[in-house]
């Protein structure tokens, strides 16, 4: 067993990921911290801790909520997907949750956590790096409690999926959320695998994954799985702005199963200022980052499939 600390935020895949986390057996689930990035912290938060007291196997975890302000803020469009995950009634059934809230918010819930964990703690990220940049200014003493940090954002292929004015498209959003924060993680020794645009690209939503989870909706977890990527648009005629990628997916996954992708050793850094601010690339003064690159789609999905039928 070794100790993961979960921080994400909020929308689709994010709660598959907590979903999906809680059944890998190595995983000693130590926390879970919750921003409301590509969400609202509320319902996110609400669901999460419905989603730990159906399919937690009756651990004691806490949700811990963000009080993370953005620099630049998601579209509300996309935010909003959270309520209505929040409302599905496989998570109301019970009409109570007994998952509790932590006092502290997600930052220093973190660094409680990170400190009183025996031994090192992995951190999952799939959202902004706020938490953790601050949570490192609170305590720095944590940087050397965790063992690696696996994060989805970024790209090295500097083509974005932000559409937003004043930037110049070649940047992913949990990077342009905070800029600063990303710098600010990668200036430590912390270890990091980083799953970016490049290999999210290779597994996009599709209308055959769909069918395929609809087909096994007899399983609770594959059920609310195929629920929640119903709220979001497919990859269909041809991408576009809002297109749906399984990218926290991949990054949970690949934290506990290695096998699911190939990864190179770069050296890298973020900009934080200009028309590129949050555009994370490669070069050979930066900070060593391990770089997934390629996704064995069908282990990967065989993975997901199996981790959720686990849960059921
Ligand atoms: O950039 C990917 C990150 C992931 O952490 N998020 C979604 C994932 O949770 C932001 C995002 C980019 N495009 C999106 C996003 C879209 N079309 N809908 C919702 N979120
Ligand atoms: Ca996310």
């Amino acid at each position: 067993m070794h100790n993961v600390y979960l921080d994400h935020d909020g929308n689709v895949d994010d709660l598959v990921s907590l979903l999906l986390l809680m059944q890998v057996p190595d995983v000693k689930l130590t926390g879970v911290g919750v921003v409301g990035a590509d969400s609202y912290l509320e319902p996110a938060v609400s669901a999460s801790r419905k989603i730990i007291d159906l399919f937690g196997h009756d651990n004691t975890l806490q949700v811990a909520a963000s009080n993370s302000r953005p620099v630049n803020q998601f579209p509300k469009e996309w935010r909003l997907s959270t309520f209505s995950f929040d409302a599905f009634p496989i998570l109301n059934e019970r009409g109570t949750v007994k998952t509790t809230i932590a006092d502290k918010p997600a930052h220093l819930d973190m660094v409680d956590k990170i400190m009183a964990a025996d031994g090192p703690t992995t951190l999952v990220m799939t959202g902004p790096l706020t938490d953790l940049a601050r949570a490192l200014e609170a305590e720095p003493a944590i940087e050397n409690k965790i063992d690696r940090l696996c994060w989805m954002g970024g790209t090295m292929d500097k083509v974005g999926n932000v559409a937003e004015p004043e930037q110049d498209g070649t940047v992913e959003w949990n990077a342009y959320w905070d800029p600063e924060a990303v710098k600010t993680v990668f200036a430590t020794a912390i270890p990091i695998q980083m799953v970016g645009l490049e290999s999210t690209r290779q597994i996009p939503l599709t209308p055959a994954t769909r069918q395929h989870w609809a087909g096994l909706r007899r399983y609770a977890a594959i059920d609310l799985m195929g629920q929640g990527y119903a709220l979001v648009p497919p990859l269909e005629h041809f991408e576009t702005n809002s297109t749906y990628y399984l990218w926290d997916v991949l990054n949970t996954v690949a934290s506990e199963y290695p096998d699911v992708v190939t990864t190179k050793e770069v050296t890298g850094d973020v900009l934080t200022t200009g028309p590129g601010a949050g555009r994370t690339f490669e070069t050979a003064d930066g900070r060593p980052i391990t770089l997934v690159t390629t996704v064995n789609k069908d282990a990967f999905f065989a993975r997901v499939d199996d981790l959720a039928k686990r849960a059921s």
